[in-house]
């Protein structure tokens, strides 16, 4: 059932915990970082292969462009996304509000506004049955603060795509949940685990962006709990 279908946070945060400044993210445009959000958030995994080559070579070729990931965010999260760039493309957009969609000015009607994580799901699962929307692939929970700190509530958040940026820029929203108290269960795992878990090479050494005034390393986590 969708209500548990396994759910991924991906966040950037400072060694503060710091994710937002001012309705934006508060470091300068890290291109490699985005590209890698992007990458990411887009790739649809292929389903797990049954045995018979033949059958995997026809899922491979047919089954591509059947499912679509999902991400999930709050209205400031959408509102923070740079016009030009929302709906996050070829990802089916869940928009989590309090207030009613004719409230939220020109939400293209692909995306779904519900008041909670599981009722945009059930929408969302609505939808695939009206041949509204693609299958789900892989659903990402993309911020902010209030829907990171629900997500963690749900027993199917079991992952978390971390990026560190190496550096405090000053921020006022923050990601609540301290990954390095064992109690919680989130376990840093290794670099060859995230890899397999984002079908990509993830450099051992920390990466480097940002402008000639403001240069910021940043590493690529994965944790998990049981
Ligand atoms: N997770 C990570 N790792 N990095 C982030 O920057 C991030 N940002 C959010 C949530 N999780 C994150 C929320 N904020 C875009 C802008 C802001 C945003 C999320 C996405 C955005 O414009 N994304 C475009 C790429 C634009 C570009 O290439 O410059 C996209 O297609 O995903």
């Amino acid at each position: 059932s969708i209500k548990q279908l396994p759910l991924t946070l991906i966040v950037a945060a400072t060694p503060k915990n710091g994710i937002g400044k001012n309705g934006a993210l508060p470091w300068p445009m890290l291109k490699k970082e985005m590209a890698y959000f992007a990458r990411v958030t887009k790739r649809v995994p292929i389903p797990a292969n049954t045995g018979s080559v033949q059958s995997d070579a026809w899922k491979q070729t047919n089954l591509e462009g059947t499912r679509r990931n999902v991400v999930i965010m709050g209205r400031k999260t959408w509102e923070s996304i740079p016009p030009k760039f929302r709906p996050l493309k070829d990802r089916t957009n869940i928009v989590i509000s309090t207030q009613d969609r004719a409230m939220l000015d020109g939400l293209p009607e692909e995306v779904l506004v519900a008041s909670d994580i599981i009722s945009g799901l059930e929408a969302l699962e609505q939808r695939v049955r009206d041949g509204g929307a693609l299958s789900v692939g892989r659903a990402f929970v993309i911020g902010g603060s209030s829907i990171y700190r629900a997500a963690m509530d749900l027993p199917q958040t079991k992952s978390i795509l971390m990026t560190r940026i190496n550096k405090d820029y000053e921020c006022d929203t923050f990601f609540s949940v301290d990954l390095e108290d064992s109690r919680a269960g989130w376990q840093l795992r290794t670099r060859e685990e995230l890899q397999d878990y984002v079908d990509e090479e993830v450099s051992e050494e920390p990466l480097m962006d940002g402008n000639d005034a403001d240069q910021v390393s940043f590493q690529f986590q994965l944790y998990q709990r049981p």
